[in-house]
């Protein structure tokens, strides 16, 4: 029995060994369904967001898992997805990772040159400005960024939380779920 058990383990690493990209960090915060505000769609409440190290990719992956699948053409003027970072550790905020959902009713806000509406993801260097990526993905229920860690300074840690809108920020509306809920999770690489 014990053998055959060391047979699954060693098949469970062997499987996992051939799984490329080897993930060396990851950070996880699980977060309450019904806790966003109440009135959002189900794909605003978080339940889970991550941020891990791809090291065969040089690649840092973020991820909000959501309650429900994310419309690939949603009906709202605008959803974003939102992971903010502080990388040296003074709790002010540095960089945020954005994926979001734009159209004709969110212009001047999402005013990136291109046809609306569409998805479009970028980092937010605050008081710097955006750099635009296209290695992003909203796939069913969880929305995905994979991101170049040059773009968030080249640190090996950081403390970071995710939060999503319905509004954009300088909107003045409140975001509708956070995770964690209060302060920050912490990443290294
Ligand atoms: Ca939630
Ligand atoms: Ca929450």
């Amino acid at each position: 029995m014990r053998q055959i058990r060391l047979v699954f383990v060693t098949l469970a690493i062997f499987t996992l060994a051939l799984s490329s990209p080897v993930f060396a960090g990851s950070s996880v915060v699980a977060d309450a369904t019904g806790d966003a505000r109440a009135g959002s769609p189900a794909y605003l409440d978080l339940v889970q967001v991550k941020v891990t190290d791809q090291v065969g990719r040089d690649t840092l992956y973020f991820s909000a898992e959501l309650a429900a699948a994310i419309p690939a053409t949603p009906p709202d003027d605008f959803l974003a997805y939102n992971w903010f970072a502080d990388v040296n550790g003074d709790s002010t905020l540095d960089y945020v990772v954005v994926v979001r959902w734009c159209t004709e009713r969110t212009v001047p806000r999402c005013a990136a040159p291109g046809p609306l509406p569409r998805w479009e993801a970028f980092v937010n260097h605050l008081g710097v400005g955006n750099t635009y990526f296209s290695s992003f993905k909203v796939d069913g229920a969880t929305a995905k960024a994979f991101v170049d860690p040059a773009l968030l300074g080249g640190v090996s840690a950081f403390e970071w939380f995710a939060l999503n809108r319905s509004r954009p920020a300088g909107s003045g509306a409140a975001p509708v779920d956070f995770a964690p809920n209060t302060g920050f999770a912490s990443f290294g690489r």
